[in-house]
């Protein structure tokens, strides 16, 4: 009972915030930013947060913009399009992003399109406000590793 404590707390103070680090999606993931793939299924099975980046990779005639809904839905470009093919964009606010390729009926017949929700940045670690508090904070992450090791070796 005690080394289950112990272990909860333990990947509460240790493993918990390094689950809290931004991640880079790369849209499609091997296909890249393409035509005839599922967008849509692509993006269900993922979390999207603040901080988080998208990496659109293509090659021309694709580009990318980014839409609001009524342009995702109908498939209209406007603003500047992206077009380095290595495009990474920073998910800055929570809420729905909606980006289409601009060529030709790449979006509105070949699907190329993607709808995705952005939630809350996850709670980060308390702010550390200078270098020998965090030294003090590491420290005190190995010491609870320590404890929790040992608590562990004994209680089984
Ligand atoms: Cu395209």
């Amino acid at each position: 009972m005690a080394s289950t404590q112990f272990i909860a707390f333990a990947f509460v103070t240790i493993i918990l915030p390094t689950l809290t680090m931004a991640a880079e999606h790369i849209v499609g993931d091997d296909k890249g930013w393409t035509v005839n793939f599922n967008y849509t299924a692509w993006a269900s099975g993922k979390v999207f947060h603040v901080g988080d980046t998208l990496v659109f990779k293509y090659q021309p005639p694709h580009n990318l913009y980014k839409v609001d809904g009524n342009g995702f839905k109908n498939c209209v470009a406007s603003g500047e399009a992206l077009t380095s093919g290595n495009d990474i964009i920073t998910l800055s606010s929570t809420g729905k992003k909606w980006y289409i390729c601009g060529f030709g009926k790449h979006c509105s017949e070949l699907g190329q399109k993607l709808v995705i929700n952005v939630e809350a940045e996850a709670p980060a670690p308390t702010p550390i406000p200078n270098a020998a508090y965090g030294f003090a904070a590491s420290g005190y992450q190995i010491i609870v590793a320590a404890v929790a090791a040992v608590a562990g070796m004994i209680m089984i």
